[in-house]
């Protein structure tokens, strides 16, 4: 099925799924630490500069943003993890939300678990990572910000992460300044 990601509209932003759009699409979220780039990821993915909102300062994005992709499917901006500033504990937030949301979307098809390209896995990384294995939802590894990494420093990377057991076809590579990733993480997404 071929999803024309240039037709996006903005939904709603939902504060828990119980006020979540009425689920007539099948569901892409989008999880991943404070900054990652979740909200640009889908700006680059839509072509459209200002779709979701992004911003340099971590910890931007606090409800569950929902994007309908062509009348196809939605795409779903979560919460970052990893951030906590000014009495805003953002992983408290993200924990509640997702635990929510994975007991009750059941038009989820698919996680995009994004990761700095330039980053160790983080300890949450690890953590979400393994629960979607243990609950068996189809998920991808999206390494964002690839346009910062040379060859070596990814092979390094592809190296690391055959050595955690993370098979090549769970892994992808994106930039927002690389339109060839994006064709190919569309793609991808579109073919499940
Ligand atoms: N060089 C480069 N910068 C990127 C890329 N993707 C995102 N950024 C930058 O990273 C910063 C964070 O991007 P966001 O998309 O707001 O990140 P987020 O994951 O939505 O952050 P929260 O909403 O706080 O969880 C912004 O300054 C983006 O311009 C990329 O592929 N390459
Ligand atoms: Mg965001």
């Amino acid at each position: 099925m071929k999803i024309d990601f240039t037709q996006a509209t903005f939904v709603k932003s939902a504060p828990s799924i119980k006020e979540a759009p009425q689920g007539l699409f099948p569901e892409v979220l989008l999880v991943g630490k404070s900054n990652v780039g979740k909200s640009s990821l889908i700006n680059a993915l839509c072509r459209k500069k200002a779709l979701a909102f992004t911003s340099s300062k971590p910890g931007h994005t606090r409800l569950l943003n929902y994007y309908n992709i062509n009348d196809k499917l939605y795409l779903v901006d979560a919460p970052g993890y990893g951030y906590a500033k000014g009495g805003f504990d953002l992983d408290k937030l993200f924990g509640e939300m997702m635990n929510d949301y994975f007991s009750k979307a059941t038009r989820l098809k698919l996680v995009l678990v994004l990761l700095d390209s330039r980053r160790e896995l983080s300890t949450n990384d690890i953590e979400i990572i393994n629960y979607l294995r243990e609950k068996d939802i189809k998920h991808l590894l999206v390494f964002t910000k690839a346009d910062k990494i040379n060859q070596s420093e990814k092979a390094k990377l592809l190296k690391h992460l055959s050595e955690i057991g993370v098979e090549k076809d769970e892994i992808t590579f994106a930039s927002t300044l690389k339109a060839k990733t994006i064709e190919e993480l569309k793609n991808k997404i579109s073919s499940l």
